[in-house]
């Protein structure tokens, strides 16, 4: 099936915290899946960057809470599509994957789609130390929920709304994407990849955290706790 075959609105969220290149990613991101795409950007800058953000005519929410799970739930909330799909803001993500993942979802072959970078990573852009801990996280992953899935932390995902509508009222915990596979997989909702080039950062300082050492533990530890819940 080709994009334009797909007659479902498509929504687009981003998180962002200053991020230089998400004006040209929105331009991309309306190229590659149609002009007419539902796209909310849910921020956490300066009130001078949002002025910046509303001259590309998208949605523009400020986030009062904490943390890109957060973020990217009330982004989901607030999204009219039946197709929800989420790219991380600083570039790093090839694009490319979001049409990919949105024929999939589409098609009904899969309800959760990640964008798996790690079979193309480019030089310098993930450290051994973050490709270790994203597979060990991975890994994790598909040993509590039986299913096989290589890059579990990657911003790159598509989902069915059907499937999004039976997690939307859970409150979000701090696993990033991972949040977003695991509550999906608990409810036996089907997940894919799809492999996606993976590019160095280039603008500015990581957002995410403070200590990623910490943040992967607190997500293997949440992770493992939620399964038992
Ligand atoms: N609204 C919002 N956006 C966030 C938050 N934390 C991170 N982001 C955004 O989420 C995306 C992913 O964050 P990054 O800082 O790239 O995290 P990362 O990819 O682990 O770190 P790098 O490897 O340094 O890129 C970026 O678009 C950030 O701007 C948050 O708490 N709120
Ligand atoms: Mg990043």
């Amino acid at each position: 099936m080709s994009l334009m075959e797909i007659k479902r609105k498509i929504s687009l969220v981003i998180p962002t915290i200053e991020e230089e290149l998400v004006f040209k990613i929105i331009d991309q991101a309306r190229e590659l899946l149609g002009k007419d795409i539902e796209i909310i950007i849910v921020d956490k800058s300066s009130d001078a960057y949002v002025k910046r953000l509303q001259t590309k005519k998208v949605k523009v929410i400020r986030q009062k809470d904490r943390g890109i799970e957060n973020a990217l739930m009330t982004g989901f909330r607030a999204a009219k599509g039946s197709i929800l799909a989420s790219i991380d803001a600083d570039g790093t993500h090839e694009i490319k994957g979001l049409k990919d993942a949105v024929e999939i979802v589409s098609s009904g072959k899969a309800d959760f789609v990640l964008g798996n970078r790690l079979n193309n990573v480019q030089e310098g852009a993930m450290s051994a130390y973050l490709r270790f801990g994203n597979t060990s996280l991975s890994l994790i992953f598909s040993l509590l929920y039986s299913k096989k899935v290589h890059d579990v932390l990657t911003g790159l995902f598509v989902m069915d709304r059907e499937a999004f509508n039976d997690i939307k009222d859970l409150k979000p915990y701090r696993t990033g994407t991972g949040f977003f596979a695991a509550e999906l997989a608990k409810k036996k909702y089907s997940i894919s990849e799809v492999d996606i080039k993976y590019f160095k950062r280039e603008h500015g300082p990581s957002k995410l955290t403070k200590s990623k050492l910490f943040y992967g533990f607190g997500m293997a530890y949440l992770m493992l706790k939620r399964r038992f819940d």
